[in-house]
Formats: C-alpha cells, structure tokens, sequence
C-alpha cells in the first residue's frame, strides 16, 4: 500500500502553503523527523551495542546522564546543524545554548529540546521520547539564549516523539494537532491521525503520590477529592503513572483526564522544565484543545527567565483543570 501521506509531504503541503513561506520551518520540521528515526533505532538497539547506563557525565541539572542522552543530544545537533536553518539551540544535556555556525548569521528560527526524555526508563524497556519547541527568533542578526527567553504564546511549532511499541511522531504548527507512526519497512513516518482532541473529559489521572507528604495541602484535597465516588466529575478517577512525560502526556492527550507535576516542598518550580517540556506540551496540549496550567497561570503566558527554568506542570482536560482550579483558586 502506497502510504497517502508522510510526514515530509504534510509538512511541505500544510506548511510551505503560507505565500511568505522559505521553505526553512519545513526543513527544520523534517530534520527534526530525521533525527528522530535515527534515535529511534539507537534506542531500539541500545541494549545490543551497550549503550544502556551512564555516560559518567552529571548536565547542568546535576543530574547523571545516560549515554543515550549525549548520543541523542548529537544526533539532533548534527543534523540541525547540517539543515543550516536555525539561529540557536538549547538542549536539556547542554549548559549554554548552542549557536549556529557560519552562514547562518539570519536564520529565522531558534529550536530547544530534550533530546531523550525519560531516559532513567531505557533499561526497562519503558518508552521515552523526544520533545522540541521552535520559536522565532527575536531580532534579526546572530540568535543567543537572549531569543529563548519567550512565552509559549509565541512558539511556532513544537512536538514530540514517543519511542515505545511504535515510534509516534506528534507535531503542531498552530493549524491542529497532527501524529505520525513510523513504517519501518519504508523507514517513513505516516499519517496516521489528523486534528488530534483531548475529550472534554476522561477518567485517568496520572501523579507520583510518592511525594504526597511534599505536596502543598490543597494538591493533596484535590487528589483525594478525585479518589472520592462523591467528587464533582462524576465519580472515582483511576491511576496511570509511567514516569515518563511524554507517556504520561501522549496517553493524556488521547484518553483524556489529567497529568501533574507541581511544585512540593523541595522543588518550589517544580521537577520539568518550561522551555523543552512543559511549553512545547502545554502548546501541543491546547492545540488538542485542553489546557495546561503552572498551578495559578497559563504555561503559554509564563516567560522564561534563564533556558533551564523548570516549571510546575498540571495538564489535560479542560474539565479537570478546571476543577483543579476550584481548590487553588
Ligand atoms: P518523578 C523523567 O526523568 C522525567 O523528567 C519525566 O520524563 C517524568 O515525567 C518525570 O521526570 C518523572 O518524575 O519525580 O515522578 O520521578
């Protein structure tokens, strides 16, 4: 069977249609999709060529990585660079952005990412992904961090991929949410579902109650308040926690309900980061047309003050957070 539409095809069809259109978000967005096939194999194969456990390397967060995370981290590296249409990158596994080479003194376009999230997952087969925001950048001339520093409302594009029983690819320019599944046997990633919608309402939340004890008391209301058969939903919701956010949020987003991880006692800003997970997802989040909040404000309207600002993060349906604005209002 002929595949009716990849992803190369979509993106020159549904994003090089713009009359003012160059062609480079198009390239961006399809490097991006190269880059991801290429992960996708390294971690299909990582526990065959032992690239499963650390690097020996601790990233700017302090925390180790994971040698798939610099493999994956170069991957995108390499062939952003090679595409020659971004002004600036920002990586989760890098301290300082990355600015472009020669030549690329006027690209429009500035890209941060997470190369691998979820890596702690790899060794136990549970699926992790690759998440990425682009934004324009801010004056002409050479692109910095200083191009970064914008809210969410401003993004161009941004999508993420989910490496697990298939190789999902989900990406939205403004005009909807649209998802890919990679053919292996053609090495492509294809159509497979158009205007993705979070429904109004699901039954799932998803939460680490591990932190319980940690958490602000009306968080710890609410989630009880959504274990409860009296609650004002309609009823006791179940539990799903992979610990991978772009599980997490992919099942999310299809089945409805809600996603959270807020601030606690020991991480005021929370654990995720705002520029390369929680603006790209809460972007993809409201184009499904759900929302995504920081507890008191939309993520999209936060400005980021530095490219490693982590956020707190509550995500899904407009009916749950809704009511989760009812215990935090
Ligand atoms: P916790 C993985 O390390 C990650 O960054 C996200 O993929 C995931 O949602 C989150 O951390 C899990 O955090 O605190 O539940 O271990």
């Amino acid at each position: 069977m002929i595949p009716t539409q990849t992803l190369t095809r979509f993106v020159l069809q549904e994003e090089h249609k713009h009359p003012q259109s160059t062609g480079e978000l198009s390239t961006l967005l399809t490097s991006i999709g190269l880059g991801v096939k290429i992960i996708s194999n390294l971690v299909a194969t990582a526990g065959l060529k032992g690239l499963h456990g650390y690097s020996g390397r601790t990233n700017v967060q302090g925390e180790d990585t994971y040698k798939l995370d610099d493999e994956a981290d170069s991957v995108l590296v390499d062939i952003l660079g090679a595409s020659g249409h971004f002004g600036s990158l920002v990586s989760e596994e890098r301290d300082g952005a990355i600015e472009a080479g020669e030549g690329s003194e006027n690209a429009k376009y500035v890209v941060a990412f997470d190369p691998l999230d979820g890596s702690s997952n790899i060794g136990s087969n549970i699926p992790v992904g690759t998440i990425f925001t682009i934004f324009r950048t801010k004056t002409p001339g050479k692109a910095s961090a200083e191009d970064f520093m914008q809210p969410g409302t401003n993004v161009v594009a941004a999508g993420y991929s989910v490496y697990g029983s298939m190789t999902s690819f989900v990406y939205s320019c403004g005009h909807g949410v649209h998802g890919f599944t990679l053919d292996p046997s053609i090495g492509e990633f294809v159509l497979t579902e158009e205007n993705i919608r979070i429904p109004e309402q699901g039954n799932i939340y998803s939460a680490n109650e591990g932190y319980w004890d940690i958490w602000d008391t009306r968080m710890q209301e609410f989630m009880t308040s959504l274990r409860s058969k009296n609650n004002k939903l309609g009823g006791a919701y179940t539990s799903r926690y992979v610990g991978s956010l772009v599980a997490d949020f992919d099942r999310t987003m299809r089945k409805g309900g809600i996603f959270l991880h807020p601030a606690n006692q020991k991480r005021e800003r929370g654990k995720l980061r705002l520029l390369y997970e929680c603006i790209p997802l809460a972007f993809i989040m409201e184009q499904a047309g759900g929302r995504a909040i920081d507890e008191s404000m939309n993520v999209l309207d936060i400005n980021p003050e530095g490219i490693h600002d982590r956020c707190p993060f509550v995500v899904g349906g407009k009916r749950e957070i809704e009511y989760f604005e009812s215990f935090f209002g």
